[in-house]
């Protein structure tokens, strides 16, 4: 995150990871499209639409006295590229953690959570992130309760869920919200807020 107090803004980085394929460049897209800027969204993509490195893109909201730009990222799910992820993930002040539902690669999920928790070691426990369940008008998912048990849901701080289909946009507006919101209550918690005012 970084504030301005000269010029009264807010510049926060959220990024988008999980397992290869599970939906996150499609998430990115329906969240872009929700605000008018499909278009605006850069992918470097391979020829057959797998994410390369990273989707970018950036949403800005105003009021009478502070501008607050968020960037969002995606890392790529293709292991072949995995030495871009860490890079992808330097800086983030919140996570949007796209699991596949597919019975079939839940396994997948699951390392891909595990890699996410060994890059931040501790500090993932209180780094604001909201997992989505997406896929949801697919049929054979496993249950979420099952996941959230598996990685032990209740240890982790500042943490939420939500079923989501990216395909036509479902839920994706409502855990980019929630994303949000975890982060600012994570800032208040850290007094920075008053330190604004
Ligand atoms: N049925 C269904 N398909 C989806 C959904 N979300 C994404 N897909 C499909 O899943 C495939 C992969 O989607 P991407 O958004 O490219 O996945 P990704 O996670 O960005 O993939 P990588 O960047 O290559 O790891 C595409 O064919 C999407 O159309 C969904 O909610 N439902
Ligand atoms: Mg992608």
């Amino acid at each position: 995150m970084i504030i301005d107090q000269l010029t009264r803004s807010i510049q926060l980085k959220i990024c988008y990871f999980g397992p290869a394929l599970s939906g996150k460049t499609t998430s990115i897209k329906a969240l872009f499209n929700h605000f008018g800027k499909k278009d605006s969204v850069l992918s470097i993509e391979s020829s057959v639409r797998r994410t390369l490195f990273f989707d970018y893109g950036t949403i800005s909201f105003q009021n009478q006295q502070w501008n607050l730009k968020i960037h969002i990222y995606s890392t790529t799910g293709q292991d072949f590229y995995i030495i871009t992820r860490p890079a992808t993930l330097q800086g983030i002040d919140g996570i949007v953690f796209v699991a596949d539902s597919q019975e079939e690669v839940y396994h997948r999920n699951l390392t891909s959570w595990n890699e996410l928790c060994n890059y931040f070691e501790d500090i993932i426990i209180t780094l604001p992130k909201v997992i989505t369940f997406n896929k949801q008008d697919l049929p054979d998912k496993f249950s979420p309760a099952i996941f959230l048990e598996n990685i032990n849901y209740f240890k982790f701080k500042n943490i939420d869920f939500k079923k989501t289909i990216a395909v036509n946009g479902e839920g994706i507006l409502d855990s980019f919200e929630e994303i949000l919101s975890l982060v600012f209550k994570n800032i208040y918690k850290g007094q920075l807020i008053s330190a604004l005012q």
